[in-house]
């Protein structure tokens, strides 16, 4: 099936006791049993769930996967693959990914003796020059957050095939639409579903998804083991979102790239990363692994005065941590997203404090341009 229909009809079958068409919010945290050990195969909330079922085969069909687990959120997801190794592995992760993994990784997971190593995952021989006997996974997020570097879902498949490693890619920037990581070989896909697939800004979520049946049942039993579970109207909110998710992705796309000409053209900018422009260094690999590039740009303004008075006078583009949601947000990665990652680290990546990304929403892109123009006035 074609991804509109999938995204509408896949997961979704009519209530079997009325016929709804929409499925319902089972909004009960348990289950009548008929007898001792008889159930109808729902026995507790946390563990059964047919609204959550429904989300996590809609965005396992999405993502072209067998399986998909939900979270109560993007980090919660995040910290779940850490139940696939143990105390004493090592993992390699994309040296830029959001703030938040940072932490949990670096300033958290640490201190339960898994090891990390951050490397630039641009260049993919990086993966393989800190291959350790006792590594165990790569995580890479592509595009990354905020720089918009890409990593090759096709190199980094292969190089993890050949060395018994588990490949992540946290995909939350392209959505399934524009990126399928496991069509390349990849064995998990991870989404903060906070943002373009639920695409409204009114729920926290996150979702992992794999075609690997060991891989499943593990990150099945610690979803339940653990509990990080979403509630019924959560996944109901992202399902009702999923089935607008193509048309929202095109007109994100259509924005941003409108938004990347003005900003190219004003000349306001000293530099722009979008994975859409030909001068991007990896357009060539974009070109060959997404279908569209997205609705996050990054521009540095190689001055923080301006880029502190579009980020404070800017109306219509809100000030706020977050993205990928119908209207537009702008921040400022360095003292928000990605304030714990130490400022040389920062800078290093070109995450310099004069930068503002734009989560480009579906407004009348005339109107989001006069916005910036009336702030930088
Ligand atoms: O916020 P949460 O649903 O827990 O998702 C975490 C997360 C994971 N991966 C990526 C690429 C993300 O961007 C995020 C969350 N990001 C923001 C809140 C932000 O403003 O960048």
């Amino acid at each position: 099936m074609g991804f509109s229909t999938d995204a509408i009809h896949a997961g979704q079958i009519p209530d079997p006791t009325t016929g709804a068409v929409i499925t319902p919010i089972y909004q009960t945290s348990t289950y009548a049993q008929e007898a001792l050990g008889k159930n109808k195969g729902f026995e507790y909330g946390r563990t059964h769930n047919l609204t959550r079922s429904a989300l996590e085969a809609n965005v396992a069909a999405l993502e072209k996967g067998k399986y998909g687990i939900a979270f109560s959120s993007g980090l919660a997801a995040t910290h779940a693959l850490m139940s696939l190794i143990k105390s004493g592995d090592h993992v390699i992760v994309s040296n830029n990914v959001y703030g938040g993994t940072y932490r949990l990784y670096e300033l958290n997971m640490k201190d339960y003796g898994i090891d990390f190593s951050w490397v630039n995952t641009s260049d993919i021989k990086n993966i393989e020059l800190v291959i350790k006997p006792n590594t165990k996974m790569v995580f890479i997020e592509t595009p990354t957050n905020p720089m918009l570097n890409l990593t090759d879902l096709d190199g980094t498949a292969k190089i993890c095939k050949k060395n018994n490693l588990i490949s992540i890619v946290d995909n939350t920037f392209m959505s399934p639409y524009f990126q399928n990581p496991l069509t390349f070989g990849c064995d998990i896909v991870l989404h903060s579903q906070t943002k373009y697939i639920n695409g409204h800004s009114d729920v926290i979520g996150g979702i992992l998804v794999t075609s690997d049946d060991k891989i499943h049942s593990r990150l099945r039993y610690i979803q339940n083991a653990v509990g990080s579970v979403p509630s019924p109207f959560d996944c109901w909110l992202i399902l009702r979102s999923t089935k607008t998710l193509a048309v929202r992705m095109e007109r994100h796309n259509y924005n941003a790239q409108q938004f990347t000409n003005y900003l190219m053209n004003s000349g306001i900018a000293k530099k722009v990363y979008y994975p859409g422009l030909v001068s991007h260094p990896q357009h060539e690999l974009a070109k060959k692994q997404m279908r569209g590039f997205g609705g996050m740009i990054s521009a540095d303004f190689g001055d923080i005065e301006i880029a502190k008075k579009i980020l404070n006078n800017v109306k219509l583009f809100t000030l706020g941590e977050s993205l990928g949601g119908v209207e537009s947000l702008i921040s400022h990665p360095a003292t928000m997203t990605h304030a714990s990652v130490p400022k040389q680290e920062r800078e290093q990546m070109g995450l310099t404090d004069s930068l503002v990304r734009f989560s480009v929403g579906l407004e009348d892109i005339e109107d989001l341009i006069q916005d910036v123009e009336n702030a930088l006035k």
